[in-house]
């Protein structure tokens, strides 16, 4: 609630108010505040310390009634909290909603009643120099119901709300006077137009999605910028769609004009796509609208200045980049110098996202990027905001695609303050994002700019929107642009000439001119050129070196040894201690374990490490327990971050309830961190199909699009254990479908000894290999003995992308069936009863799926000489699993030479049975035709 005696009482001038603070205490108030105040006269306050000289000497305010102040006050309270209701936001004219509280006569007052108090019954900067309330309204109304508005009521902090208050009432961010920066700022819309223009009339029907009819938006980005060198920032990163991309990669990220055009003339690729390319770079491209790029500010000109604005490639799926430029802010902010925990500089970086109206109410992302706003593992100090509204979606109009007023209202219910500002007022806008700046800098919280416009063209400029809009388009094509109509403004204002106006726009088409007959000229091939780490070949990678037994002792006792005091669960203490236990020959080094020792020497050799995933600090299976808690205070130990041979640091965090964005943002992250080892973990495999969209988009293509190079790791528990059509899937297929060129690796590990080696690989090929790599990890494996590790294994051994059998090979020569499998189904046949009975039969694991190990594979099945046919096994239906990726490929390894068959469940609908019995009679039939080799099975 408001304190409306303090901020709008009738007896007090709100600027007073705001003065006496600062004369008791110049720090109480903000630095705006207090720079406004430091240039004061005491001339300006005394006026209104004296509010009788300010007052008509017709007017006294004795002759008014209490109620009548307190009608006023009220109405001047609606006003400032509903003044957005009334605002004259759209450019177009539409009336805006209203609402009866801002009316005067609703109050019981008339304007003539209005007349007879003094200015300060209504405060603020509106009643600065006014004569009466009247006045004083006006300019109120002027300010909260103008061209600009806010909405703050949603923001439940009083210091914020006050700060927000401030912010409008003083008019703390409203542009300085003077000419030069009006210049500028026309010339920029100058600029922005004479692009949009140009390529309309050069490439015609071509799509651009031009920013026509929210122009604005290019001098917005280049204010927030200019506040962020100003403030020594270091990165600024972007993340938008396709509405202007062109023209702010043209004006922001300063990408020559020759080059944008090139890509308009020349669409396809003059060397062509290399269609055999399997194992080569890669890279397939994207189109133009999707492309990111970066930009360090005043590096050709070798001003002092060092800032980096970084544009997020992203997908045509709207919105999705959101998270992304989440993690890549995160990354960016973070001072990974030392071990611990990682530092964090929230300064140092800025992200902003730029959003469509119809997406950002629409696409569910939306909401789950705003939720992570203030969640410690996730955390970036503030986002800023656009949504560049055009009252359009595509062909939809408002009505049809969100159920709530404003384009923005979804923000509300995350406390963020919005500020409404109408695009043909270049001056507000610029005032809605100096403010926006200043918030986020101030609170470091997120806040929203609703930019409302209109689209001047189609959707794209291939359409014809009168099909649909007739109406609107009708007033679209009579209605000046932005530029126009600001021109006309300053020269009201008698600021500009019509002479400089003309000069301005000739100025801005010759350049663009002048870039098309360079980029005619000068038929540069696109370019093709390696991007660190985005290169290189699995076949070609080194192993790591191995961790020698002694440090993996010292690193085992350091993670059981706690600081005096401190004291987990007892049950729990007891359960890790046993960890103490498994480095002698009998080994039983279970997958937490392994894992712990994994992340152990990685550390120790100098990589930082990033895990999350729901539930992810204690483990969904209750296996890891990287984050002990204290029984009595609750203090929080993670031994991870007091090793003491730690090079780098180890950061784990429990996601949000929550796929898509949680892995949009460590995708992000990994990105702009590629030194670090990035974990993500879905709670169940079957989940990480909420986040299709990141891994379809980005982490599988990513390099192929946009030679993006990211390590990322998905650990997706996976195996049939019973449970059900979800809790058994993580579905495998997805990902081999997804398997070309190189783009990342595929496992299923089904020893902890494995996981260990490949935890390692994977942060020692950050640098030399940086491909994501996605884990079928187990469950009922976790602390399987059949799974578990011993010293040796992983002090001595590596990675094996196939594991033999190494009992079978005692007698390989009896051995005429070669049953390969992947993940829980080997263990499940390697502890059979009736395994010792199968002579005939070798079980071999493929553990890396994809590359596919041809070779390894190869030599495993030369060790069985008198082998006749392999039988590819898995738990899964016969259209999941692998066996749709393994059966043309083991056919073309086989030849003729060996019979290939499967034995799987029958193709089903739903990955798993949900009756228990029926799941354990397929698994046992599923054993059985396996290891008797005169049972029938299912053929290809
Ligand atoms: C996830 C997703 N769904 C559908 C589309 C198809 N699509 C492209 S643009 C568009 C309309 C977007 O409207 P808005 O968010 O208002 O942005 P505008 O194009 O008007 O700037 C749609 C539906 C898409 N790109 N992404």
């Amino acid at each position: 609630m408001y304190d409306l005696d303090t901020f709008y009482g009738p007896n007090a001038g709100y600027v007073l108010e705001l003065y006496e603070r600062y004369r008791q205490n110049p720090s109480s108030v903000d630095p705006d505040s207090r720079a406004v105040f430091d240039s004061w006269s005491p001339a300006s306050v005394a006026t209104l310390e004296t509010p009788s000289s300010t007052i008509e000497p017709t007017s006294p305010v004795a002759a008014v009634s209490v109620s009548t102040i307190v009608a006023a006050t009220n109405l001047a309270y609606a006003i400032r909290s509903r003044g957005h209701l009334g605002a004259h936001l759209d450019p177009l004219g539409s009336e805006p909603l209203g609402d009866p509280a801002l009316l005067t006569e609703t109050h019981g007052i008339r304007d003539e009643d209005l007349a007879l108090l003094p200015p300060e019954i209504v405060g603020g900067h509106s009643a600065e120099a006014k004569h009466n309330a009247l006045e004083a309204i006006t300019a109120l109304r002027a300010m909260y119901s103008g061209t600009i508005s806010y909405e703050f009521d949603q923001v439940k902090s009083p210091d914020e709300r006050l700060w927000l208050r401030d912010a409008v009432g003083l008019q703390l961010y409203r542009l300085a006077p003077g000419r030069d920066i009006r210049y500028k700022l026309l010339q920029r819309l100058t600029q922005v137009e004479a692009f949009e223009h140009f390529l309309h009339t050069t490439f015609p029907g071509q799509k651009r999605f031009s920013l026509e009819g929210t122009d604005v938006l290019v001098p917005m980005i280049d204010e927030i910028i200019g506040n962020a060198v100003k403030a020594g920032t270091h990165e600024v990163i972007i993340g938008m769609a396709h509405r202007g991309r062109l023209n702010v990669l043209a004006h922001v990220l300063e990408k020559p004009y020759t080059n944008i055009l090139s890509e308009f003339r020349h669409m396809k690729h003059e060397e062509g796509v290399p269609l055999t390319d399997t194992f080569g770079f890669g890279y397939t491209g994207d189109v133009k609208y999707h492309l990111g790029a970066e930009h360090v500010l005043g590096e050709e000109e070798g001003a002092d200045i060092d800032l980096k604005i970084t544009l997020s490639p992203n997908p045509s799926h709207l919105e999705f980049v959101n998270p992304v430029v989440e993690g890549m802010t995160r990354a960016s902010q973070e001072i990974r110098t030392q071990a611990g925990s990682p530092g964090q500089d929230v300064n140092r970086t800025m992200p902003i996202l730029i959003h469509g109206d119809a997406a950002f109410p629409g696409e569910g992302i939306v909401a789950e990027t705003l939720n992570l706003w203030n969640l410690q593992g996730y955390r970036v100090g503030g986002t800023i905001h656009i949504i560049v509204n055009n009252q359009l979606g595509f062909t939809t109009e408002p009505r049809d695609y969100r159920s709530t007023h404003f384009a923005s209202d979804l923000a509300k219910g995350f406390e963020i303050p919005i500020i409404h500002v109408n695009a043909d007022d270049p001056e507000a806008s610029l005032m809605a994002v100096r403010m926006a700046y200043a918030y986020r800098d101030r609170f470091n919280k997120d806040i929203l700019v609703d930019l409302v416009g209109y689209r001047r063209w189609g959707h794209n400029e291939g359409d014809e929107p009168a099909f649909t809009q007739p109406q609107m388009y009708e007033v679209i094509r009579t209605h000046p642009g932005a530029r126009e109509l600001y021109a006309q403004r300053l020269q009201e204002q008698g600021i500009i000439s019509l002479e400089d106006v003309d000069a301005m726009q000739k100025r801005a088409i010759e350049t663009l001119e002048q870039s098309r007959r360079e980029a005619d000229e000068n038929l540069q091939p696109l370019e093709e050129e390696e991007t660190n780490g985005v290169n290189g070949h699995y076949e070609e990678a080194e192993l790591p070196p191995p961790v020698s037994a002694g440090d993996l002792i010292s690193y085992n006792t350091e993670l059981l040894n706690w600081p005096e005091g401190f004291s987990p669960n007892s049950k729990l203490a007891r359960l890790l201690q046993r960890r103490a236990t498994t480095l002698g020959a009998e080994g039983g080094i279970d997958w937490g374990q392994a894992e712990a020792l994994a992340f152990a020497s990685i550390l120790a050799d100098g990589t930082s490490i990033r895990l999350t995933g729901q539930d992810s600090e204690r483990g969904t299976f209750s296996h890891r327990h990287a984050v002990l808690h204290d029984q009595q205070s609750g203090a929080l130990y993670i031994p991870l971050q007091h090793l003491s041979q730690a090079r780098a640091n180890f950061s784990i965090f429990n996601s949000p309830l929550n796929e898509s964005a949680s892995l949009g943002f460590e995708y992000g992250y990994s990105v702009h961190a590629p030194d670090v080892l990035t974990l993500w973990e879905a709670q169940f495999g079957d989940f990480a199909n909420v986040a299709q969209v990141i891994i379809d988009q980005f982490i599988a293509s990513a390099r192929a699009k946009w030679k993006q190079p990211s390590s990322l790791v998905l650990l997706l528990p996976h195996g049939y254990e019973g449970q059900g059509p979800e809790h058994s899937s993580a579905r495998l297929e997805r990902y081999l479908e997804l398997s070309a060129q190189d783009n990342w690796r595929v496992a299923s590990c089904s020893t902890a000894a494995q996981y260990f080696h490949l935890l390692r690989l994977q942060a020692f090929y950050l640098h030399r290999y940086a491909r994501p790599l996605v884990v079928m990890t187990p469950k009922s494996l976790l602390r399987h003995p059949l799974a578990a590790a011993n010293l040796r294994e992983l002090a001595e051994g590596t990675f094996h992308p196939v594991l033999n059998d190494y009992d079978a090979l005692q007698h390989a020569d009896t051995v005429r069936r070669v049953a390969l499998c992947t993940g829980k189904v080997a263990i499940d046949l390697l502890s059979n009863a009736g395994r010792a009975q199968a002579e005939d039969v070798a079980v071999a694991r493929v553990e890396l799926l994809y590359p596919f190990p041809e070779n390894e594979l190869q030599q495993a099945l030369a060790q069985y000489p008198n082998a006749h046919e392999v039988v590819w096994v898995q738990e899964e239906p016969e259209n999941m699993g692998a066996w749709g990726y393994m059966a043309p490929r083991l056919a073309a390894l086989l030849g003729s030479k060996m019979k290939l068959r499967h034995i799987s469940r029958p193709a089903r609908s739903s990955p798993a049975t949900g009756f228990s019995d029926l799941f354990q009679l397929e698994q046992e039939q599923i054993i059985e035709q396996t290891l008797h080799t005169s049972a029938k099975i299912r053929s290809v």
